[in-house]
């Protein structure tokens, strides 16, 4: 899934694919270079942000949905709002990404079962102004696969098809770095909800979070700045892929699809125990062939059954 930030603040990219003919040309760059998804946001939610209007988001985003859609590019729209929501499906976005897992809109879930689209519920404890004091855990990935549990329960509820949910851990919302790293060693827990259910197709975004700009500080402590994070990016996505990820959310494509493609092999030949064939390819986490574009999640393989 290739990142095309609306927005003039987002975290790494913020204000570099503002406005609609930036988004729209940078989409399809992402999409020549490999991407199965192209998510549209419009709303920054870096640590602190403070929130938009609606139509705000709205006037961001929907050209730039629109505009991709319209050249067959599968689109999933990054908004908390249902409102903005249901505009993207109709301008032809084919996937909602909530943040919030439907905590901040409580009319999501519903809107997103009348819709019949996937639904990528991340792990979610608050908006961006106070999430980082909201990272305290006893044991992180006891307790977002728990409340991840909570919110599948909520969104079925409301009559989302379980074959449609998608879950995220949410690195970055709410977690230090110890807990992104705790959580992306055990997808399989998350992918499961700690055992409870599923498993479910697992997304991750890692890419240019703070955590890798922190793993590679300079010797003085330095963060590394994001830019410089996306090879680390690249090596993250292999090992979640390899670990059965669904689908990982990136800002440059080019090596996150080529480790898709690696950790696919890898995971062919650990089940088979014979090497793929030149050429071969390959399914499961999405990358050739079979382009995600008429990708379900419930036909996709998961954290838990790759
Ligand atoms: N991270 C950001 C935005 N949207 N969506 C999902 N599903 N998972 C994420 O981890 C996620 C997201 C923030 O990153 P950015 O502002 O650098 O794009």
């Amino acid at each position: 899934m290739g990142v095309v930030n609306v927005t003039p603040d987002s975290f790494s990219d913020g204000g570099q694919w503002f406005g609609p003919e930036a988004g729209i040309s940078h989409g399809l760059e992402l999409q020549a270079a490999g991407a199965d998804i192209v998510d549209v946001g419009g709303e920054s939610t870096r640590p602190g942000a403070q929130r938009i209007t609606a139509e705000e988001e709205l006037g961001r985003v929907g050209p730039v949905i629109r505009g991709l859609a319209t050249a067959g590019v599968p689109v999933s729209v990054d908004t908390m709002r249902a409102e903005v929501a249901e505009r993207a499906l109709e301008a032809g976005a084919r996937l909602v990404n909530d943040v919030s897992g439907g905590l901040a809109d409580p009319q999501m879930p519903r809107l997103v079962a009348a819709a019949g689209v996937p639904y990528v519920v991340m792990h979610w404890r608050g908006h961006s102004h106070s999430m980082d004091s909201r990272a305290v855990y006893t044991d992180v990935v006891a307790e977002v696969s728990e409340e991840l549990c909570r919110r599948v329960e909520v969104v079925t509820q409301a009559g989302v098809d379980p074959a449609m949910v998608v879950l995220d851990p949410g690195l970055g919302f709410a977690k230090r770095p110890e807990h992104n790293w705790a959580l992306l060693t055990h997808l399989d827990e998350v992918s499961s909800l700690g055992g409870r259910a599923g498993p479910f197709p697992v997304l991750i975004g890692a890419s240019r979070k703070r955590f890798l700009g922190r793993l590679l500080a300079a010797p003085d402590g330095t963060p590394r700045p994001f830019a410089g994070s996306d090879d680390a990016t690249v090596s993250v996505t292999a090992l979640a892929a390899a670990a059965g990820a669904w689908c990982a959310r990136v800002h440059r494509v080019p090596g996150n699809a080529d480790a898709v493609r690696v950790a696919e092999a890898w995971r062919q030949v650990a089940r088979a125990g014979t090497g793929p064939a030149a050429g071969t390819q390959t399914t499961g986490t999405r990358t050739t062939g079979t382009r995600t574009a008429d990708a379900r999640p419930g036909e996709a393989q998961t954290g838990g059954t790759p």
